[in-house]
């Protein structure tokens, strides 16, 4: 839906592609032409590369939008579009593939003087060496897989006595589910915040820093409240990392919609950790924070059109933007709730954005991530976009089928998260204190 009413808005007609589980979807309903591509299973239809590629030639379209998640981070895919004279709508295979290695990411972005933590130099030939790195660095470390990223395949060693055992169980880890073992390592840091910036490149070698977001509010790698900007980066860290990561993305050749994360210690340092070479679920939060359309910019880019064209002349930060995720799940055992929909009230007036495909007679099916709305508030400055978030939460009613609504509103009367003082730790000693509650009623 957010891509089609980017499409609609630029008069370029669209063509949906749906599983058999979407029939029903609004995306289908709103789309000038909507194709089958299979069964529920995303692996049976959305993920499959030759149904998606026959329903683009069948419909002979200009180019392909990604969304975020599936197919988005797939260089094979965008290779595919390539060939088959198909516009893929963000960065070069190339470049996906070499952001897809994350080890090689890290090594481009010290090239070009981006901050990274300090760890190996590629990755760890053999246990011996990766002794040697983590003497070298010190205790606590961190290995992570050069084919990871989002969490999977990493392991926090604590002294050396621990590295054999978890240097052999990452690498399996990792074997198994990437199809490749390496390993690297940095320093671990204990409860960072998680800082990101958003990149737009265009494909005449232009590129521009939309600033950062945070993104510390989540639970076992799920982000559930994004920000921007972010009240621990200062204008002169914004400008200076904004500046060096559009030189280093130059060199790289980025292209189109990209993000940089960041780890953030307790001395308010940044060290890039990975990039994400896709538009992702929180934009909306900068859209909010810059005023510009960035699927828009998207599009705009791919059909070759030059920043300067697509951007204000000079991008300012104005206000201040929440993001709550709400997810089709239970709020406090964050077990998957599918089903009908019975009711549904989208909040709206000043300052607040939905984004949603669901409806008042809507189904959620048990076949894909559980998002199915976010909760945008906007503000002159953070009190005040707290305020209308936490009047908008009050006025979203889902009924059918449980939500995180509840756990929000939870969360919005926290004194540690209305003071912005949180970390990457924050959901877990939250949801710790509020066990704890439960045990020992008032
Ligand atoms: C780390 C880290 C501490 N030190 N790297 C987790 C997901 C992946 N993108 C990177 N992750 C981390 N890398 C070092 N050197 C802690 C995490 C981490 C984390 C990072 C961002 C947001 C939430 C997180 C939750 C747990 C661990």
């Amino acid at each position: 839906m957010r891509v089609l009413n980017a499409c609609r808005e630029l008069g370029i007609r669209t063509v949906a592609v749906y599983s058999e589980a979407d029939r029903n979807s609004l995306h289908v309903k709103f789309a000038d032409e909507a194709i089958c591509i299979g069964p529920p299973r995303a692996a049976d239809s959305y993920l499959n590369v030759p149904a998606v590629i026959s329903a683009a030639e069948i419909a002979d379209v200009d180019a392909i939008h990604p969304g975020y998640g599936l197919l988005s981070e797939n260089a094979n895919f965008a290779e595919v579009c390539r060939a088959s004279n198909i516009k893929f709508i963000g960065p070069p295979p190339e470049v996906t593939r070499l952001m897809g290695e994350k080890e090689k990411a890290r090594q481009a972005m010290k090239k070009a003087k981006v901050p990274i933590l300090p760890g190996s130099d590629g990755v760890l030939a053999t246990q011996e060496e990766a002794q040697e790195w983590a003497a070298k660095v010190g205790y606590p470390v961190i290995l992570k897989a050069k084919a990871g990223g989002g969490g999977r395949g990493m392991r926090i060693v604590r002294n050396s006595d621990e590295l054999p055992n978890l240097f052999h169980a990452a690498f399996t880890e990792a074997a198994n589910a990437f199809g490749n073992g390496e390993l690297y390592m940095e320093k671990f840091i204990v409860e960072p915040r998680h800082i990101e910036f958003q990149i737009l490149a265009d494909e005449h070698g232009n590129v521009a820093s939309l600033f950062e977001r945070e993104c510390s509010i989540q639970r076992r790698h799920q982000k559930l409240i994004e920000e921007a900007p972010s009240l621990q980066v200062t204008p002169k860290m914004r400008e200076e990392i904004g500046r060096t990561l559009c030189r280093c993305l130059t060199d790289i050749g980025y292209q189109n919609a990209g993000t940089v994360e960041f780890l953030m210690d307790a001395k308010r340092q940044l060290y890039f950790i990975e990039m994400n070479t896709r538009i992702q679920v929180e934009h909306p939060v900068t859209e909010a924070i810059t005023g510009v359309d960035m699927v828009k910019a998207q599009l705009r880019i791919a059909a070759g059109e030059k920043l300067d064209a697509i951007l204000p002349a000079k991008l300012e930060i104005r206000g201040h933007a929440i993001e709550c995720r709400i997810n089709a799940e239970h709020p406090q055992r964050f077990t998957p709730s599918a089903g009908q929909i019975t009711a549904f009230n989208v909040p709206g007036g000043n300052g607040i954005r939905v984004d949603t495909a669901q409806y008042a007679e809507g189904v959620v099916p048990p076949y894909y991530d559980s998002l199915i709305a976010k909760l945008i508030a906007y503000g002159v400055d953070r009190t005040e976009a707290i305020a209308r978030m936490e009047r908008a939460l009050s006025q979203f009613i889902v009924r059918g089928i449980e939500t995180s609504i509840s756990l929000h509103e939870a969360i919005f009367q926290n004194a540690e998260f209305r003071a912005g003082e949180f970390d990457t730790g924050f959901m877990e000693r939250f949801l710790a204190a509020r066990a704890e509650e439960e045990k020992q009623p008032a």
